[in-house]
């Protein structure tokens, strides 16, 4: 609100206007925070202040300042030669304000722009403390985590249900230090030797000349790098599996790809894989929600991650490790364990738990954590060491020197989100950014005039002492060793490991991806490299893209499959899914009431739809409409349910829209795309009184698997509870795709 002459009125100031109706006009204490939503601690739990001063926590204080803290009375207008006269470059308040403004962008990440985080807490189980001196893992320890979850090839806004592989980037603020397991969603990578990462990233980002197509594989370059390349065979099919298109964030595992060493207290080294296993199970879109959901909401991830974490709905993830003897050749049962392009399969080495993860608080600041956090795999603690993967090798290099450019110089390990919880006694000074007012005088060793402080530690006083592992006498080379050399032995192994469904999806995401390249070499060239896979792998794209399938080069080898790799088949719990329940005011609302009220009880997300917005039954015990047929897509509902016929939508807003020509008092054409879409991506759907006329209209069979109909709304409720155990109806596949 402003007077004639375009002043905001200053409360208190001489002449004032009143105050308005929309604007509060006395300064007032800030709203306490949300459960859950707290900034970062400012005390660690080992007393070591954190460096979050919540003085500075934005608008928190009753009136507003320049940064140097003096009180401003206006923000909305320069300081001018006359209401129309030029800027006067005095206006501190504006340069400021602008200058600050003008450098609020750093560079996003060069790969993994796209993230969301959390915090929470690790609790070691103690299983691992005779492999592993690590204090976090002995029993009961209980460490604060902050995990990020990110796509790969995408920009900082670009759409979370992409098809591409997930960062997990896990910190664990160790009393020792801090630990980083910067893993991924697949436990295998596209190349064995980092000297590779520009290549297969260049790529795979957008193309150089027309920046297009974004946070995408489905293009030329990708393809031509990946079947010129063959060890990037194998992560390619697991993007093309349903691994790559991930429901949640909350329902991926997690991988340390490289083999570690764990280090027991007498120094004695074991070979360890690490892998994150989430309680929810593994879950993933099917590729037209994917997509569908990329426009509709492309913070899908996003958001459902912080939506479940504030309502309670915590994800958890237990950290398990497959063991190895550590023996010079490191290799096990014939699989190199320094080559990340080879998993081992579980059923030849079980994943041993370790420990819970506990994700239970949102970032307060986007910017301030999940952009700011810096992951760097040489962030160890003692008991924990590295092996000579080439491309765990190269990672040790790269990611310290990427930070220094996103966050402008070497002191970013003071920002909140980055700083140890343990007591930090270095002799690293000055730079950009520096924020610590270091005391003394002799920031070097050896020195007599600081008392000959800091002293070094030993193994015995917790230094992080190296494996004194042997390194072979060789010459310089630049080569990989023979046993690096097959590429399509696993990629078989997953492909034999895969469910009919499975299977099913692969072909059909290689035929899409195939699709969108325009050169037609590219598409022959990635035939034959699908040959060496499997032949009816092959022959099935082959037939989608209109070529002709070629003969694989040699005998293809049948390695046992490994039942684990599969996400069909297993039976999770329902937490925080999310249930559509249709309805409008001559619905079944008793039902309605019972069964939102059920769901929410069951740990689910209940989500009322109806025609339009506000309550239903305002006059009785009223329902509020959370989705309305304009704001309701399929992509959101693990499972939709029916209370009724709702009426005919012909008058509906934007029911013409939808359908042109399907007035007529006939079923709102939006309801039936949101069935039709449960129905083709096999989700549980369920009707109860009357609900089922609509159902057929939609063209969902009333005797397909997953589909209840009748009783009572508590018992359609209960079967459709049981369905979503098996995360979807695997039986309705391949429907009308
Ligand atoms: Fe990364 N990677 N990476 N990477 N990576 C980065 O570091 C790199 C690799 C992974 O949420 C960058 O801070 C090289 C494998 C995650 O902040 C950069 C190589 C795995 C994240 C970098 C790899 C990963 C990154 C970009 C080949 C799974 C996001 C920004 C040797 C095990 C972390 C940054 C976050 C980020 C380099 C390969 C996982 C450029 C050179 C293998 C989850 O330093």
């Amino acid at each position: 609100m402003t007077d004639k002459q375009g002043h905001q009125p200053v409360p208190g100031a001489p002449g004032s206007l009143p105050p308005s109706a929309e604007e509060p006009t006395e300064p007032r204490e800030p709203l306490p925070p949300k459960p859950d939503q707290s900034g970062p601690e400012t005390v660690s739990p080992t007393g070591q202040p954190t460096g979050a001063d919540p003085a500075r926590n934005a608008q928190s204080g009753a009136y507003l300042t320049t940064a140097q803290g003096a009180r401003l009375y206006d923000t909305d207008h320069s300081l001018k030669a006359g209401p129309r006269g030029p800027v006067l470059l005095q206006d501190h308040h504006l340069r400021e304000k602008i200058t600050h403004f003008d450098h609020e962008r750093i560079p996003e990440r060069v790969v993994h722009a796209r993230g969301a985080a959390a915090h929470g807490v690790f609790r070691g189980y103690g299983t691992a403390a005779k492999v592993s001196k690590a204090a976090f893992l002995a029993k009961d320890v209980e460490t604060p985590v902050f995990v990020r979850f990110s796509t790969v090839l995408g920009s900082r806004g670009s759409a979370d249900t992409v098809r591409d592989t997930r960062g997990f980037a896990t910190k664990f603020y160790t009393e020792e230090g801090v630990f980083d397991l910067v893993g991924n969603n697949i436990p295998v990578f596209f190349i064995q030797d980092a000297i590779k990462f520009p290549d297969i990233i260049h790529a795979g980002k957008p193309h150089p000349d027309r920046e297009i197509p974004q946070a995408q594989s489905a293009h030329d370059t990708f393809w031509d790098f990946v079947t010129l390349h063959s060890e990037a065979t194998h992560h390619t099919l697991w993007n093309m599996s349903d691994r790559g298109i991930p429901r949640s964030y909350r329902m991926m595992e997690g991988f340390g790809v490289h083999t570690f060493r764990f280090v027991d207290a007498e120094g004695a080294s074991t070979l360890v894989k690490f892998h994150w296993k989430p309680k929810l199970g593994v879950h993933s879109q099917v590729w037209e929600e994917a997509q569908i959901a990329g426009g509709v909401d492309p913070d899908f991830h996003r958001r459902d991650l912080a939506d479940a974490i504030e309502a309670g709905a915590f994800p958890q993830w237990e950290l398990g490790v497959q063991t190895f003897p550590d023996t010079p050749e490191q290799m096990f049962q014939g699989i190199d364990l320094l080559d990340p392009t080879k998993l081992v399969p579980e059923e030849l080495a079980p994943v041993q738990p370790i420990g819970l993860m506990t994700l239970d608080a949102n970032p307060s600041n986007f910017f301030a954590e999940t952009e700011q956090v810096a992951f760097h795999l040489g962030n160890m603690v003692p008991g924990i060491d590295v092996t000579n993967d080439p491309l765990l090798q190269g990672r040790l290099f790269s990611y310290v020197d990427t930070q220094l450019t996103r966050l402008g110089g070497p002191n970013f390990p003071q920002l909140p989100i980055n700083r140890t919880h343990a007591p930090v006694n270095d002799m690293l000074r000055d730079g950009m950014h520096q924020t610590a007012v270091h005391r003394g005088v002799a920031p070097y060793r050896p020195n007599s005039l600081d008392g000959g402080c800091p002293f070094v530690a030993g193994a015995d006083t917790g230094a992080f002492v190296e494996v004194p592992a042997e390194v072979a006498a060789s010459r310089k080379v630049r080569e990989a060793p023979e046993s690096f050399d097959d590429h399509f032995s696993q990629p078989r192994l997953f492909w034999l490991s895969m469910t009919p469904v499975e299977r099913e999806h692969i072909v059909a995401a290689y035929t899409f991806e195939l699709g969108k390249c325009y050169e037609q070499a590219i598409k022959e060239r990635a035939l034959k490299v699908l040959a060496r896979i499997d032949t009816q792998l092959c022959e099935q794209v082959a037939t989608g893209l209109g070529l002709p399938a070629p003969q694989a080069e040699g005998a293809l080898a049948d390695p046992d499959p490994s039942p684990a790799l599969s996400q069909v088949g297993g039976v999770w719990p329902a937490d925080g899914r999310v249930i559509g329940i249709v309805a409008d005011k001559d619905a079944d609302l008793d039902g309605v009431r019972a069964v939102r009220d059920a769901v929410q009880e069951a740990g689910m997300v209940p989500l009322v739809v109806a025609p339009a917005g506000g309550v239903l039954d305002p006059d009785g015990d009223p329902i509020t409409v959370q989705r309305t047929f304009a704001t309701a897509r399929s992509i959101e509902f693990d499972a939709v349910l029916l209370a009724g016929a709702p009426a005919p939508g012909a008058d509906a807003i934007g029911a013409r829209d939808a359908k042109a020509g399907s007035g007529g008092g006939a079923t709102d054409p939006r309801l039936l795309l949101l069935l039709d879409e449960a129905y083709r991506h096999a989700k549980a759907i369920g009707a109860w009184a009357g609900g089922d006329g609509v159902l057929t209209s939609a063209g969902v069979p009333l005797d397909a698997p997953g589909v209840v109909n009748g009783g009572s709304g508590a018992e359609v409720l209960e079967q459709v509870r049981h369905l979503l155990g098996g995360h979807r109806v695997w039986d309705r596949f391949p429907a009308r795709v």
